[in-house]
């Protein structure tokens, strides 16, 4: 497609599409006009890859998830499609900023973090390789809240993405399905039926999802809640306003926002509402396609993998017993052999509190039916066992993780050693009992989104020295080791951070009005705020980095800014005080004349992924010092070693696996091991010890107790200082001494700029195994057992 033919149908879609007129069309009606076009493009293709499903009698794949991390989608259209000349040259032409169209895009925060990040990273990849897939989401008219800070505070505002017209998706009215709750259960023999008291409808809206080089698409099928009987026109007519508009309100709470809780579960009716009505919309429908080609349900597993993201649609288990058994009269334990061998499950987090369990009354109250076949597959798990305490229902509620467990023929960690802790911990007795269930895929991310897209200069570089094959085959990224001594190419390779840096720079200016120094080392920890990833830890370390300036502020010390990101959840307070002290921290240190040349601290609001494309690729130090056997993976890890960063992290999760592919003597290691720090937890006042060792730790815990940094309110940060003293359950104080070495390591290795940047290529070189396309081809060999449709591009048709 030439600039001039995208410039006519960006003018048709202005016109015909959007009803403007080029002279009064604002930004907004620009990019709609240019989304259209690009849109127009991408749906050809990807009614020729559904064509091309239907036609074949391949296996699906469905990935059901509470949460899509998206994005924007317009760049990742432009860039997949290979419309980047087109569109900037036709918006050349109009005199129109391509950034500026761009930016305009909201983000589709459909998701907190790394599940949902990985959920759309899993998406894209699975267009890339041409495999039949769907995704099933929930569409939230508000997504992740809004983060500003007021004084430093986190303020929440409604994420109302929706509000504008949202060019990539299609309403589906005709895939409306009625979803129950609550009501009785009239049992028949073994089976049953179900009689909700209430009754809602979900409606679907579709979302193509391109691969690289538009060679394949699928479906990402977003519910949105409807009532089932709109408008009370009744109540209404006798001016009960509010109550007639209530049964339309009611339904709609159920799409209406994302639980903005990442870790805690909160064990709310309305969370459990929307996972039934998720997983409930989204097996019905994958039952209607089934029995659309084929007429017999034994066959399903054959046909179709479902892969549950978490807990969350755990409830999908009982769900398709129900409809196999209960609906369409297969025999019980056939309907969970059936069920067993098409579902299969991913945990994502060890943390006992983000492990969903149900109170078996609200269980029961809101899906009786369910409660009752949870029992009965408790007792055909305990007769095929022979074991009596393993049950998901069990001291008065139901554990949706060993329901997973029990219900799926697969069950997967997302990075080595936590797929290990898996076994060992929370799943012991699943593992013991079935010792071939538990397999790994460590996780990946897309290289189109993270590398070519985010970081044109760098992946312009890689292109120029190894051709263009990386992007769907990222290991060949292992040419560019040949290149590591090449002065030349580590030169571009430096030029092409360090201007990533100053754009940088220039944003933090403009946005944040502090000025950054581009040749200092930008240092990153991005994600969301959390005690087990620890932000505390690098706040003492800065704070204790801080102090040593200003004994001795002539010295040459090796400039550095600290950048952090992320969101706490609204509830939980602890988090918020540290995203507090890292904002009251930059406030005192950006501006002492002592130390500011050598030290800045900024902590842009609204991390999301946007913003993570803007700083991954400005990044010469990655921050993930998570206490050991607490992160299950990371992916902001990947990202940053993708994009030439070098990380400073603990042996946990996947930065085990990252620092045997980039080499150990390549990876700034420290800390404790899993193992160790589960041993330490059981000596007492640890946390005390830690702090009389090391006397740098101690004078920078004080600052924050004497309230150096909240002059006005000396103990704001009481309980932080307080719970590091006393707890500590995260082993901040423990981990200390040796994360300061580390980083003065990292002080020291950035003063060789050209050996830094060797080291950097390197970890870039090695970073192919992190393609999220690599984790899909391990889903499909060990637990979906599906193959991709296309050998050559679907456009051939
Ligand atoms: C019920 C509340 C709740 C909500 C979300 C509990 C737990 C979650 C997610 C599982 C939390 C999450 O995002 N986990 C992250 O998943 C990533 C993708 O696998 C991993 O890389 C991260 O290590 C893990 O913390």
């Amino acid at each position: 497609m030439t600039p001039s033919e995208m410039k006519d149908a960006i003018l048709h879609h202005l016109v015909y599409t959007l009803g403007k007129d080029a002279a009064t069309a604002h930004v907004y009606d620009w990019r709609m006009a240019l989304s259209f076009a690009v849109r127009d493009r991408i749906v050809d293709r990807w009614f020729a890859a559904t064509r091309r499903t239907y036609g074949s009698n391949l296996k699906r794949v469905y990935y059901l998830s509470l949460e899509f991390l998206i994005g924007r989608l317009l760049k990742d259209a432009i860039v997949n499609m290979r419309l980047e000349e087109a569109a900037t040259g036709a918006l050349k032409e109009l005199a129109l900023d391509y950034r500026e169209i761009l930016e305009d895009e909201p983000d589709a925060a459909l998701g907190n973090g790394g599940l949902g990040r990985l959920a759309a990273c899993f998406m894209e990849s699975m267009s890339t390789i041409g495999l039949p897939a769907m995704g099933y989401g929930i569409r939230y008219e508000n997504g992740l809240f809004r983060q500003r800070f007021e004084d430093g505070r986190q303020i929440e505002e409604p994420e109302d993405w929706l509000s504008q017209r949202h060019a990539w998706e299609f309403e589906r009215p005709e895939v409306s399905i009625d979803i129950g709750f609550g009501g009785h259960v009239q049992e028949i023999g073994s089976r049953a039926n179900w009689y909700p008291s209430e009754m809602l409808i979900a409606m679907a809206h579709d979302t193509p999802v391109i691969g690289w080089k538009g060679r394949w698409g699928n479906t990402l099928r977003l519910w949105e809640s409807r009532p089932m009987h709109g408008f009370d026109l009744a109540r209404f007519n006798r001016g009960e306003y509010a109550a007639a508009a209530e049964p339309e309100a009611l339904a709609r709470t159920l799409s209406r926002v994302l639980y903005p809780d990442d870790h805690t579960e909160q064990g709310k009716e309305l969370r459990l509402k929307q996972e039934f009505f998720h997983t409930a919309a989204s097996l019905r429908d994958i039952i209607r396609r089934f029995e659309s080609e084929y007429d017999d349900l034994k066959l399903l597993p054959k046909k179709a993998a479902i892969q549950i993201n978490d807990t969350h649609p755990a409830i999908a288990g009982p769900e398709l017993v129900r409809i196999l058994h209960d609906e369409r009269g297969m025999d019980f334990e056939e309907a969970v052999g059936i069920a067993r061998a098409t579902l299969s499950y991913t945990n994502h987090t060890l943390l006992p509190e983000a492990l969903e369990t149900w109170g078996e009354a609200r269980m029961g109250r809101l899906l009786p039916r369910h409660m009752q076949l949870i029992d009965r597959i408790d007792d055909l798990h305990r007769r095929e066992t022979g074991t009596h305490s393993l049950n998901a229902h069990q001291d008065g509620k139901v554990h949706m993780g060993t329901l997973g467990f029990i219900m799926a023929h697969k069950v997967n960690g997302v990075a080595a050693l936590h797929t290990e802790l898996m076994k060992s911990t929370v799943f012991k007795e699943l593992h013991e009992l079935h010792p071939d269930r538990i397999v790994n895929e460590t996780n990946g991310v897309t290289p189109r989104r993270w590398l070519l897209s985010c970081n044109p200069r760098l992946s312009g570089l890689i292109t120029d020295t190894i051709g263009e094959d990386w992007v769907d085959d990222l290991e060949q990224l292992e040419k560019l080791e040949a290149h590591a001594d090449d002065s030349a190419f580590v030169d571009a390779f430096l030029a092409a951070k360090r201007a990533n840096k100053v754009d940088l720079s220039q944003w933090i200016a403009e946005t944040l009005k502090v000025s950054v120094d581009p040749d200092s080392i930008f240092d990153i920890q991005v994600k969301r705020i959390h005690e087990y990833k620890r932000q505390h830890l690098n706040l003492l370390e800065t704070i204790a980095h801080w102090q040593e300036i200003r004994d001795n502020p002539n010295a040459d010390w090796v400039p550095r800014v600290k950048i952090f990101g992320g969101k706490a959840f609204p509830n939980y307070i602890y988090a918020k005080e540290m995203v507090r002290l890292a904002n009251d921290m930059a406030t005192v240190m950006n501006s002492d004349p002592l130390t500011s040349r050598y030290l800045k601290v900024v902590f842009p609001p609204n991390y999301n992924v946007s913003l993570a494309e803007r700083l991954i690729p400005a990044a010469d130090l990655s921050e993930q010092i998570s206490t050991a056997g607490k992160e299950a993976s990371g992916t902001g890890n990947m990202k940053f070693t993708l994009n030439g960063a070098l990380t400073i992290g603990t042996l946990d999760g996947a930065n085990v696996e990252i620092r045997d592919l980039v080499g150990a003597e390549n990876f700034f290691l420290f800390g404790m091991t899993a193992a160790e720090v589960m041993e330490r937890r059981k000596e007492g006042g640890h946390a005390a010890r830690a702090i009389a060792e090391d006397p740098r730790l101690g004078r920078a815990l004080e600052a924050i107790r004497s309230g150096i940094f909240s002059p006005d309110e000396p103990g704001r940060y009481h309980s932080i200082t307080e719970n590091l003293t006393h707890h500590d359950y995260f082993m901040v104080c423990s981990d200390f001494t040796d994360y300061w070495r580390a980083q003065r390591e990292v002080d020291a290795a950035f003063t060789d700029r050209k050996q830094w940047t060797r080291t950097a290529v390197l970890n870039t070189a090695r970073a192919g195994w992190l393609s999220s396309d690599r984790t899909i081809r391990g889903y499909m060999s060990d637990i979906w057992h599906a193959e991709p449709a296309t050998e050559g591009d679907v456009a051939a048709g």
